[in-house]
């Protein structure tokens, strides 16, 4: 059980969620600060004050035989109203962080867009409408142009459908909105086409680095047997995996897929038309993808649902208290011998091999993976600086067995990062739902190895994975 010796053993961040100073250095509003400050339960700021520590979290990366660090650019700190006007401190800081990360070894993947649009282009519609999307290729080759010497592997989105779900869906990202799958299909549909126009655009300025996107993607198993059941999960897998692995290889959606979401959309009464224009780049593009992150927490198990929608958000760590249940597609169930962890996220490690196995074949034109995401929320116990997470080993080791067997069957995986690499603040759950390798004391921002960051350093200096 060995990997092989160029295999990325990264950590992953997200530039609201660790930077901080999210109201200095020039930077631009995003929807999440206003959205924070009226929920009154907790702010991004100082996170994990990422802008001033980046020398150190590098420096314990290098310490702790982490090769890979995912950073995301905050759109708003190059461009503070999303378009036109530059701001040099913001440019300059992600230079700072990049140089460090060639100083101490530590291969930065950097990602365009993780949740956080400026503020301007949120208030003017966000991915609902269709301008942002030459907004955002026109920032990515900003960025592509700017910092060309330093970074080899980008990202253009982090996880388009929890974007979709979350804002229009859930309702517990800003703008709030509930239960509209018409304006969450719309939003992923135009984030799949601004991915597409900056990817062509990469490749066109022929740059030397590599391209790709991540999605979240979570298996959805039938609740039982029978066939009301499989057809919910097949639905929800349509929803929020198949909609977008479609836009992504194919560079457009199958019939099956755009029956279902034409289907979900009616029954909920919106509509969904595409401009055929978006497939003449969706389709360039998919020859282009260099790789395809996955982010993995999870799987659900489904039962056919035709009651009114129903969802609850447990975002304080209430165990039991979530309930997703979406009209027409189906309800999400625990599952009597699944664990899961006290934000019920159910632990399924064999979820991520059946989801890697799935794109090897039915998209085999997929390249390479990543597994840009993986880890577990708990809530640490911090005993004078000792942090025994035994849970957090549990779940990674476990995950990465499978990423193993997905690689000796012949899966092209080549790295995988834990979310997350210090303490940072979690969007809609905030400071106490942790998930570092690193404890970070946000009061004193001291930071604290945990038993986790000691057994990664072990796989990952060893490349074999033991407990
Ligand atoms: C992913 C996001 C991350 C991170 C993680 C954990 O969806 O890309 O930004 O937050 O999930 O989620 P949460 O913080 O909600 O527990």
């Amino acid at each position: 059980m060995r990997f092989k010796d160029d295999f990325i053993f990264g950590g992953a961040t997200a530039a609201y969620q660790c930077e901080g100073s999210s109201k200095c250095y020039g930077k631009g509003k995003v929807a999440w600060d206003d959205f924070l400050e009226k929920e009154n339960r907790f702010l991004a700021d100082p996170a994990s004050d990422f802008y001033h520590q980046y020398p150190v979290d590098l420096n314990l990366c290098r310490m702790f035989g982490i090769n890979g660090i995912r950073v995301s650019i905050s759109w708003s700190r190059i461009f503070p109203k999303g378009v036109k006007e530059i701001n040099q401190e913001g440019i300059d800081f992600y230079h700072r962080v990049f140089q460090e990360c060639r100083k101490q070894g530590v291969e930065p993947f950097v990602t365009l867009h993780h949740f956080d649009t400026p503020d301007e282009l949120h208030k003017k519609g966000d991915f609902l409408n269709r301008e942002i999307i030459d907004q955002f290729v026109e920032y990515a080759k900003f960025c592509f142009k700017e910092y060309q010497d330093e970074v080899n592997y980008w990202f253009t989105f982090n996880e388009v459908w929890p974007v979709g779900v979350n804002q229009y869906i859930v309702g517990n990202f800003p703008p709030a909105i509930k239960y509209d799958i018409e304006k969450a299909v719309i939003s992923m549909h135009n984030m799949m086409v601004a991915h597409a126009k900056a990817v062509l655009a990469y490749k066109k300025m022929g740059y030397q680095g590599k391209i790709g996107i991540i999605h979240s993607l979570e298996t959805k198993y039938p609740y039982t047997d029978c066939d009301e059941d499989k057809k919910a999960a097949k639905k929800e897998d349509i929803l929020a995996n198949q909609f977008l692995l479609d836009a992504t290889f194919l560079g457009k959606y199958t019939e099956e897929t755009m029956e279902v979401i034409q289907e979900l959309i009616a029954i909920n009464h919106g509509s969904f038309h595409i401009d055929e224009k978006d497939f003449v780049y969706m389709q360039e593009a998919s020859k282009y993808n260099d790789y395809l992150g996955i982010n993995y927490y999870q799987s659900h198990f489904i039962k056919a649902y035709n009651g009114e929608n129903d969802i609850y958000h447990n975002g304080t760590g209430d165990k039991g208290t979530s309930r997703f249940r979406l009209k027409g597609v189906g309800e999400r169930m625990f599952k009597e011998g699944i664990e899961r962890t006290d934000w019920d996220w159910l632990i399924y490690p064999e979820g991520l091999y059946d989801m890697i196995k799935r794109i090897s074949t039915c998209y085999p034109n997929y390249k390479s993976i990543y597994i840009t995401e993986n880890g577990m929320g708990y809530k640490d116990d911090f005993e004078n600086g000792v942090i025994m997470d035994e849970p957090r080993i549990d779940y990674i080791y476990k995950h990465l067995q499978w990423v193993l067997k997905a690689i000796e069957e012949g899966v092209n995986v080549k790295g995988y990062f834990v979310w997350s690499l210090m303490d940072v603040f979690s969007w809609s759950n905030g400071y106490n739902k942790r998930y570092g390798l690193f404890y970070v004391d946000f009061e004193t921002q001291k930071r604290y190895p945990k038993a986790s960051a000691y057994w990664f350093k072990r796989v990952a200096s060893s490349k074999e994975l033991t407990l």
